[in-house]
């Protein structure tokens, strides 16, 4: 959405949410799979719940079980060539794909799989700028390999870890990719995305009470100046990167200020004994 209508909703004093759904069709999900039932309670909480109350997205699930037309809705069976494990049939998964979107469907077809290209905010990026997206989840060893190659247009893993199947891969993208739309997160732009948020790691956050078990928060937040707050936080979210994320720094946009305390840093990592940066 275009700051520009930001200014006209601003003026007219419009709620986002109601006016980008007033103008903008929701962003379609389709999710293929053997446990439609693992879905539903991380829907219907919180931001996605909201998010599909606002209008802003549809989920679809189709269960993959109910495109099966044999006696026993058999999804799976033995791999040709032996080997253990099963394999997910091809024909149920392209009856269900095609019977709800057509064939060709007009939308990329996500293949969540240990193999596919590592998912990150860049795709969900991407994938927010489409009106459509299908999802299908794989179980079992793997799955018939004429899927990848004719009916899946993009193969995704979210990372190097091994999971029971693409249920819980098909909800990280689908929960990424939403927090991108217009008025998910309330903001008309979708601005407060991950692209701003990886920036730099986060400030450290405290709340009530002011003394936990002797802990104390930081005096420099209960001062009410807010400047000096401002200051602290920004070279405590520069330190937490610098210790933990380093590779953030190349990308992210920092001030003479910023680059002057990092400088501080570095030197008190190399001279460990001098200056008065007792904190690193
Ligand atoms: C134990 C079987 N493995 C043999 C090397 C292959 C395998 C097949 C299917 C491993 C895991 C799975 C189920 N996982 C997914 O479908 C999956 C996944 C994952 O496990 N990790 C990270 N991203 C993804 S996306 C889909």
């Amino acid at each position: 959405m275009s700051r520009v209508f930001n200014k006209i909703l601003a003026f007219f004093n419009l709620e986002s949410g109601s006016f980008v759904r007033a103008i903008m069709q929701p962003m379609r999900f389709d999710i293929f799979t053997l446990f439609p039932e693992v879905f539903q309670p991380y829907l219907q909480t919180s931001i996605l719940e909201r998010a599909q109350q606002k209008g802003l997205i549809e989920v679809h699930l189709h269960n993959i079980r109910d495109y099966t037309t044999d006696k026993h809705h058999i999804t799976d069976d033995e791999p040709y060539g032996g080997g253990g494990g099963m394999v997910m049939k091809p024909e149920p998964i392209f009856a269900a794909v095609e019977s709800v979107l057509g064939s060709p469907p007009a939308c990329p077809v996500v293949l969540l799989t240990p193999q596919g290209r590592t998912f990150n905010y860049r795709i969900a990026q991407e994938y927010a700028q489409l009106p459509a997206l299908a999802l299908i989840c794989g179980r079992y060893e793997g799955i018939d390999e004429r899927v990848r190659e004719h009916l899946v247009t993009d193969e995704l893993s979210i990372g190097d870890y091994v999971l029971s199947g693409g249920e819980l891969p098909a909800l990280v993208v689908l929960d990424a990719v939403s927090r991108f739309l217009p008025g998910v997160l309330g903001d008309p732009d979708g601005a407060t995305d991950d692209s701003y948020a990886l920036g730099l790691l986060e400030y450290p956050h405290y709340t009530r009470p002011a003394e936990f078990r002797g802990w104390q928060v930081p005096q420099v937040l209960l001062s009410g100046d807010h400047g000096r707050i401002a200051r602290w936080r920004r070279e405590q979210a520069l330190l937490r990167t610098w210790q933990r994320r380093p590779d953030l720094l190349e990308k992210a946009t920092l001030s003479g200020e910023d680059q002057a305390f990092l400088e501080r840093l570095r030197s008190a990592q190399e001279n460990p004994f001098q200056g008065d940066n007792d904190e690193v």
